[in-house]
C-alpha cells in the first residue's frame, strides 16, 4: 500500500487545525500509520527542506517550520501520495482549488498549513527521517473492502 509523509506545520497547529486535516485525510479514505507531535530541531527542518536550500525563501521557511511543534503523520493507500496532496491543495494558496484545505484555510505561501511528500522517493526518505520502522502501524479496518479496490 503506498504511504506518505504528512506534517501539519506551526501554523496549522497553533489555528487548531489538526483535527481539521485529520478529518480530511480520514474521510478522503486513507488509512493512518504513524503520527507523533513534537517540536523541529534545526537538523530536521533542514533535512526535510535540502532541496529548498540556496533558495530566497529557504532561510524563512526553516524558521517557519521550526516556530512550534508539528504533528507528523504516515498515512496509506492506494494513490496517497497524490491524494494527499490533491486534498492539501496546490503550494500557493491562492492556486489551490477550492475545497481543498490550502483554499480554505490559508493566503500565504509562507503559512500554508501542511507538508506532504511528493513522490514515491521522497514519501520513503522523508518517512525514514521522522519515523523507525517499529512506529509504522500495520493494521486494517473492515470498512476497507468499501474504500480499497484490491
Ligand atoms: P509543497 O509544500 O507544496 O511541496 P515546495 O515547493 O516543496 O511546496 O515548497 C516547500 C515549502 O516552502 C512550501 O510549502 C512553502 O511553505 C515554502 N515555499 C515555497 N515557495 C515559497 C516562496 O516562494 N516563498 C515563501 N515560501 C515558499
Ligand atoms: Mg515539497
Amino acid at each position: 500500500m503506498e504511504k506518505t509523509f504528512v506534517l501539519v506545520k506551526p501554523d496549522g497547529v497553533q489555528r487548531g487545525l489538526i483535527g481539521e486535516v485529520i478529518s480530511r485525510l480520514e474521510r478522503r479514505g486513507l488509512r493512518l500509520v504513524a503520527a507523533r507531535f513534537q517540536p523541529v530541531s534545526h537538523n530536521m527542518a533542514e533535512r526535510l527542506y535540502a532541496v529548498h536550500q540556496g533558495k530566497p525563501f529557504y532561510d524563512g521557511l526553516l524558521d517557519y517550520i521550526k516556530s512550534g511543534p508539528v504533528m507528523a503523520m504516515v498515512w496509506e493507500g492506494p494513490h496517497a501520495i497524490a491524494a494527499v496532496r490533491q486534498t492539501m491543495g496546490a503550494t500557493r494558496p491562492i492556486e489551490a482549488d477550492p475545497g481543498s484545505l490550502r483554499h480554505d484555510f490559508s493566503l500565504e505561501v509562507g503559512r500554508n498549513l501542511t507538508h506532504a511528500s511528493d513522490s514515491i522517493d521522497t514519501a520513503r526518505k522523508e518517512i525514514d527521517l521522522w519515523f523507525s520502522s517499529e512506529d509504522l502501524v500495520d493494521w486494517s479496518r473492515d470498512l476497507d473492502p468499501w474504500i480499497f479496490e484490491q
